[in-house]
Parts: C-alpha cells; sequence; structure tokens
C-alpha cells in the first residue's frame, strides 16, 4: 500500500540528536521508499505559542530546511514547506477546535509540562497545539505520522478528532484516521545531565544535549561531561532498568552504531564509563560531523533554501485547499 506520510519539526534551534533518532532518520528511511509520498513541514505556527523572536525565528526555519537536507532529505522526492504559508492550516485548526472537546485537551500532559505550574500565563496557543498538529495531518489524507514517543498522546487525540468528525457530519472516511510510526526502540533520547527528562531544544543547558550542528570536539567534550554512575557499566539489560544515564548512553550507542542493545551491552560489560565515552563520541561523531558540516553549507545558500520552501508551499497548498473546499461544502459555509 501507499503510504501518505505527513510530519513536523518546530523551528525553534537547536535540533538535536532526539530530534534525529527519533523522528528525522525516520523521515529519510520514508524518503527513499519510493513507494511513499512524503510531507515534511516546518511548524513555525506552532513554534509561536512560546514566545520567538521573528528574526531568529527565520533563520531557524531556514536551518531546519537545511537540517532535513543535510539528514539526507531529497526536496525532490518529498515536500518541504513551511506551515504559516499554506493558510488551511489555521483554517483547519479553528473548525476542528469545535469538534475536540476540552476534556481531551485537558488530559494533555505536554501541556501540563510546558506550561508549568503558572498555566493561567501559558498563552491559548500552547493548549490548543494539539489541534493544529490534527489539522496538519488531516489536511493531506496522511495514513501515517512517524513522530518521536512524546508526541503519541497528540496522536491519539488526532485519530478522536477525525472520527468525531466524520460521525457528527456523517462523512465516513472523510478524514482519514492516521497511524503513529513510532520506532520500537530508543524512541525518546533522554538529557544528557538527567536521564529521567528528554532530551530538549529548550533545555537551558547546551550540555544537556548533541545538537545536530555541534563540532566534533563540542561532542566528545559533552559526552564526556555526560552524567553517569558510580557503578561500572552495566553487564545485562536488566541492569538498565534503575540506571537511567547508563541506559541513555547505551541506547543512542546501540542505535548509531547499528548494533542491538544486547550486543553494545556485552561489548561494554563491567567496563569503566570513560572506554564506552570514547567508543561513544567516535560513533557521534562520525554521524553528526557530516550532517553538521553540510548544515553549515547549505545555510549560506540562503536562495536555495528560499526556492525549496516556495516550490513546497505551492505543491501543500494545492493539497490543502482542495480538502479545505470539501470542508466548506461539508460545513454549509
Ligand atoms: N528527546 C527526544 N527523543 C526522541 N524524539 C524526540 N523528538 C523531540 N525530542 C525528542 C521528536 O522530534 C520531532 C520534532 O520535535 P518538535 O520540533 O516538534 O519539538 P519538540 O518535540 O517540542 O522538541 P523538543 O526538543 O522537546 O522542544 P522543546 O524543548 O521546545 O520541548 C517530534 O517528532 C518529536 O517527537
Amino acid at each position: 500500500m501507499e503510504k501518505k506520510i505527513f510530519s513536523g519539526v518546530q523551528p525553534t534551534g537547536n535540533l538535536h540528536l532526539g530530534n534525529y533518532l527519533g523522528a528525522i532518520k525516520n523521515f529519510v528511511e520514508l524518503n527513499n521508499d519510493i513507494k511513499n509520498d512524503c510531507i515534511f513541514c516546518v511548524v513555525d505556527l506552532h513554534a509561536i505559542t512560546v514566545k520567538q523572536d521573528p528574526n531568529i525565528l527565520k533563520n531557524n526555519t531556514r536551518e531546519t530546511v537545511a537540517t532535513f537536507i543535510a539528514s539526507g532529505i531529497d526536496p525532490k522526492k518529498s515536500i518541504i514547506f513551511n506551515q504559516s504559508k499554506v493558510k488551511a492550516h489555521s483554517e483547519a485548526a479553528w473548525i476542528l477546535s469545535c469538534t475536540a472537546r476540552t476534556g481531551w485537551l485537558s488530559r494533555m500532559t505536554q501541556f501540563k509540562e510546558k506550561a508549568g505550574k503558572d498555566k493561567e500565563k501559558a498563552s491559548v496557543g500552547l493548549y490548543s497545539y494539539p489541534v493544529l498538529m490534527a489539522a496538519d495531518i488531516l489536511l493531506y489524507d496522511t495514513t501515517h505520522v512517524p513522530v518521536g514517543d512524546d508526541q503519541k498522546q497528540h496522536l491519539e487525540l488526532c485519530r478522536d478528532i477525525a472520527q468525531k468528525f466524520n460521525n457528527d457530519f456523517k462523512v465516513e472516511d472523510f478524514f482519514k484516521v492516521p497511524e503513529p510510526l513510532i520506532q520500537k526502540e530508543f524512541s525518546r533520547i533522554m538529557s544528557l545531565k538527567d536521564g529521567t527528562k528528554k532530551m530538549s531544544k529548550s533545555e537551558l543547558s547546551d550540555l544537556s544535549r548533541i545538537n545536530l550542528t555541534d563540532n566534533a570536539d563540542q561532542i566528545i567534550n559533552k559526552i564526556k561531561k555526560a552524567k553517569t554512575d558510580p557503578l561500572p557499566m552495566p553487564t545485562s539489560k536488566d541492569e538498565l532498568e534503575n540506571r537511567p544515564e547508563a541506559k541513555n548512553l547505551i541506547e543512542i550507542y546501540s542505535s548509531l552504531s547499528g548494533l542491538t542493545l544486547e550486543k553494545s551491552v556485552i561489548e561494554f560489560s563491567g567496563k569503566n564509563f570513560s572506554k564506552f565515552k570514547e567508543s561513544l563520541s567516535q560513533v557521534l561523531v562520525d554521524k553528526i560531523q557530516p550532517i553538521s558540516k553540510e548544515i553549515k553549507k547549505l545555510l549560506s545558500e540562503k536562495s536555495f533554501l528560499d526556492k525549496i520552501l516556495k516550490e513546497g508551499c505551492e505543491k501543500a497548498d494545492k493539497i490543502a485547499s482542495n480538502k479545505m473546499k470539501k470542508i466548506h461544502e461539508i460545513m454549509g459555509f
């Protein structure tokens, strides 16, 4: 079956190893399969749910496109565009916000985490963000959505919204109910400073993450300083359960080296962390450095990146406006 793939990344800077292993690596594999129709969106409307500097946002949008291409996404095969330029996203989000129930949104754990203790001060957009995400996905008759594990709940909400809309307006199958594509293993990469917190762009300490623009020295330094525990390297997979930092680092190693988790544990069983960290730095440098160099090169070709976005927007707009027309008919507008 042909898969229709849609996924988005926020242009909020500091794209990191978690974004790569949890999402972008998967985008590249899907892009390489000729049976798939892929759309990868720079979700700038999502980014403004928290305060953004307009000039930095513009640069981060280009950097996200550069990261897609540097990681291996081919803009000739996949549509790459930015969300704000395709008006149907905002319009569909409003319509779907009348289908979604407040009770559903109140259960979203990401809002609770991001809004923190002072929910009253969080933007309305941060609260309704998952409805916009549902609009993004549903406008393109998406069948599969590759995301990291942290987006699973938002995807379930998207499925609920699609089903309720189809039922409410008696339009069976109008919105396709999409399947999440979450990698079975290593779908949540954790902070290098705290193995219980996810690696994140907005974490203040840069030492908590490997950025896709880091050079070899920065990677080696961050791995040297990564938190571990006082014990030697684990001797079995079961031991990892109570050792979050060791688990995270060995999972990163396993994911990048292509070795299974069992084999990775055996390779370093009982050894010092320092020996393991040398090998981990090596696989990271081998993987990240070519991407980082290519991102820097592409960033000096602004007109090339802008052209990709412009062409992508035109293609996306055609598909989304067509769906929007049908939504208008269904709604009685
Ligand atoms: N730590 C992670 N492990 C695995 N996957 C991850 N993703 C993000 N962090 C991890 C996946 O990356 C894709 C794009 O994410 P996003 O741009 O929508 O932003 P996010 O999830 O909000 O990323 P951050 O880094 O966590 O940003 P902040 O700090 O703002 O919260 C998604 O598919 C996501 O699952």
